[in-house]
């Protein structure tokens, strides 16, 4: 069955969460959705700022094109539209836009009657950004805590921050964070190589199949964790990731203001060595 057949019989009306039969409708090979509308609408007009920004600015160099957020003296408050109140509106409309694609993605799996593990991994995505420019700068007072909008200016954000706490690497959650990316990644190097090796034979072999790849895996380390297991790994590891990265930059400024290395004192301190 070739997709487009496949694709035809599936698109059935219904599973909508808003609006019922408006936007439930294909442009072409696009779902639209009154989520679809929304995404369209906060991408355009967040875009837009974005471009209006780099207008009023220094430099049209890709690089160094920065869209500041507000000074720390304008709190939770709203700032004027060149003092980082273009951030301001950028961030809604990012947010506006991130949240209308997850939504975007459950009707559509609503309506294939699939469950709805994709926007729910999307949304750990989604956590990650909300921690950096909403969850911490509320928390810290101040919309200025949020990261600038730029390609090098974040990358200064990220260092500057880091040096805040004398030594980022130090923060437990982060360690946590990296363990959880790197081990991702090796679940997934791991996963994507065992595909191609089962479903590429050589000319006149034939596509090996599940035997094969959990042969492989109990030669090769004694256990194998199964075509469904590797996938839930995966979503374990990925949702993990963007989890502690979320919580690593959290507890950085409102729960813990010292350097990190000093946070592992409680280990000196244990009563146990006195
Ligand atoms: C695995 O055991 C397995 O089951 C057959 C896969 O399924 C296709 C895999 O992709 C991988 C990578 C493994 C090995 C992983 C672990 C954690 C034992």
């Amino acid at each position: 069955m070739s997709m487009l057949s496949f694709e035809k019989k599936y698109r059935v009306r219904g599973g909508t969460l808003i609006g019922g039969d408006l936007f439930d409708f294909w442009i072409g090979q696009f779902y639209v959705g009154f989520f679809g509308v929304t995404t369209i609408f906060f991408a355009t007009l967040g875009t837009l700022l974005i471009v209006y920004g780099a207008a009023i600015g220094p430099t049209w160099n890709l690089w160094q094109i920065n869209i500041a957020p507000p000074d720390l003296k304008y709190g939770l408050g709203l700032a004027p539209l060149k003092e980082g109140g273009l951030w301001q509106l950028i961030t809604i409309c990012a947010l506006g836009a991130f949240i209308s694609w997850a939504l975007r993605q459950a009707e559509i799996s609503r309506k294939l009657g699939m469950g709805l593990h994709i926007p729910f991994a999307f949304s750990f995505a989604i956590l990650a950004y909300v921690a950096l420019v909403v969850v911490r700068p509320m928390l810290m007072g101040a919309w200025g805590h949020g990261f600038p909008y730029g390609i090098i200016s974040h990358l200064d954000w990220v260092s500057n921050v880091g040096y805040q706490f004398l030594h980022f690497h130090y923060n437990p959650a982060h360690m946590i964070a990296i363990t959880f990316f790197f081990t991702n990644a090796l679940a997934l190097s791991l996963h994507g190589g065992l595909i191609l090796a089962v479903t590429n034979p050589g000319k006149g072999e034939i596509v090996k199949t599940a035997e094969h790849e959990n042969t492989f895996f109990r030669d090769d380390i004694g256990y194998s964790i199964g075509a469904l297991g590797i996938h839930r790994l995966g979503l374990f590891l990925a949702i993990s990731a963007s989890f502690w990265s979320a919580v690593c930059i959290v507890i950085s400024g409102p729960f813990w203001t010292r350097g990190w290395p000093e946070w592992w004192n409680w280990w000196l301190e244990l009563p146990v060595w006195s």
